[in-house]
């Protein structure tokens, strides 16, 4: 689980920018890669209160109207996933983020799919409805979510487990799932039933330079407190 200090394929010339959104599990997990990677960065928070993400400086950005995104010394890209798969091709001479093997790297990219899919619209769903103050139904997102969760206890906890959802070893796709499910009880999905995921959490939380997602005392928070 630990990495050496410096598996940098190069240093960035700069540090490199990341627009975001202080409550956007995908702002978050892009600032998790960088600190994973211990990559030099600065942060520009974007209003979505006030739909800053929808007029034209941001749009120039990003014309999808979404935190987050990076500029990397002119190089700008959006979509949280697009970004990762970057970090770690550009970043890591090490290839474990994102290994080069036909097989593993399918195997990643089934579980960014699944961040992008049954993650984006259960679980991180649900908890956008709850903190956000959504007048919307979050039946469904609630059931997508512990769903997902289900399979990845089986998942985690199955004869063919390893330690992290592809591998022994950390790969994007954990950094993917980690911030919508560590967050999942905000949006009233609780993560008591599912100590496999929990342990797989854990997991995460102990890598060195791991920073955590602001939490907010909303859904089973709320009642907790
Ligand atoms: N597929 C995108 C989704 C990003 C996304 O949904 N961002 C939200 C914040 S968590 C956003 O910007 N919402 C504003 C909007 O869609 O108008 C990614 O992975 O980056």
């Amino acid at each position: 689980m630990t990495r050496p200090a410096d598996t940098h394929a190069h240093a960035p010339a700069r540090p490199i920018r990341l627009y975001r959104f202080a409550l956007s599990g995908h702002c978050h997990r892009v600032e998790l890669m960088l600190r994973l990677l211990d990559l030099p960065y600065e942060t520009v928070d974007v209003d979505l209160g006030s739909g800053e993400h929808k007029q034209p400086p941001y749009l120039a950005i990003n014309p999808f109207g979404q935190v987050p995104a990076i500029d990397d010394d002119g190089v700008v890209l959006a979509d949280s996933n697009a970004i990762l798969v970057y970090l770690a091709n550009r970043y890591d001479a090490t290839h474990a983020w994102l290994p080069q093997d036909a097989v593993a790297a399918a195997h990643v990219q089934r579980w960014l799919s699944v961040a992008a899919g049954d993650l984006a619209f259960g679980a991180a769903a649900a908890r956008v409805a709850v903190v956000f103050n959504r007048d919307v139904d979050t039946t469904a997102m609630i059931e997508r979510g512990v769903l997902l969760l289900t399979r990845l206890e089986a998942h985690l906890s199955g004869p063919k487990a390893t330690a992290f959802v592809t591998a022994d070893t950390p790969t994007i796709a954990d950094i993917a799932l980690y911030t919508y499910l560590a967050h999942a009880p905000e949006g009233n999905v609780s993560l008591q039933p599912y100590p496999a995921v929990r342990a797989w959490l854990a997991r995460i939380e102990a890598m060195p330079r791991f920073v955590p997602m602001a939490p907010t005392a909303c859904g089973l928070n709320a009642l907790a407190a």
